[in-house]
């Protein structure tokens, strides 16, 4: 534009105010041309972002809601240094206690010194004390010698065949179950072991 403006003012050279209204009207033209695609611009963009509809609003509008579905499903099963699995929650302590004071310290935290369900369950907490020391779990024979008790008073059933070889021998008096290597042995309630709480994972089907 400004090529030609030059262009033409070279070729036409008429009297001061011939050039002057020469020179206007191309000046003019310019700024007409200027505000138009500056209007055609702004009311481009002042109507991409108003209007829903349009394609690309739309595009970044279904990004959003994915997005928004995926912070939402951000959501944390267990607690902090909890240890999540099958929809249970687990806690492995890092220090050490007797029996009954490791039942107590679960209740605090609104759990339970942990009872076992499954033989996968079993399977990743035995792993997981071999990593870590032996750990104790909700199971004694406290009340009555030879009678192991599940901490919520149910009976151990069909779960005797994750005692250690020739385990439980009641040496000199052992009423608390400890997971040890590879398996489980009845150990004294009164020596400091580490332990695991369980509780229920925290549902996180909410909109
Ligand atoms: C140690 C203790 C006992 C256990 C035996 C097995 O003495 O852990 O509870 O029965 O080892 O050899
Ligand atoms: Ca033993």
């Amino acid at each position: 534009m400004m090529t030609i403006y030059v262009e033409a003012n070279k070729q036409q050279q008429p009297g001061f105010l011939g050039w002057l209204s020469h020179r206007n009207g191309f000046l003019m033209l310019h700024l007409l041309s200027i505000v138009l695609l500056t209007g055609l611009l702004v009311a481009v963009l002042v109507q991409g972002f108003k209007s829903p509809s349009s394609p690309g609003n739309e595009k970044i509008y279904k990004q959003l809601m994915q997005l928004k579905v995926e912070v939402d499903r951000l959501c944390l099963p267990c607690s902090w240094e909890w240890e999540s699995f099958n929809g249970k929650c687990y806690f492995f302590s890092k220090s050490q206690r007797n029996w009954n004071d490791s039942a107590t310290a679960c209740q605090e935290v609104e759990a339970q010194l942990v009872i076992i369900d499954n033989d996968e369950e079993q399977s990743f907490l035995q792993q997981t004390s071999k990593k870590k020391g032996h750990a104790w779990m909700g199971l004694s024979d406290q009340k009555q010698e030879g009678k192991w008790i599940w901490i919520d008073g149910s009976p151990l059933r069909s779960f005797m065949k994750y005692w250690n070889k020739g385990e439980p021998n009641n040496d000199r008096e052992e009423d608390c179950a400890e997971f040890k290597d590879d398996g489980w042995n009845d150990a004294p309630c009164a020596v400091k072991k580490y332990w695991i709480c369980k509780k229920s994972a925290m549902s996180c089907t909410r909109n």
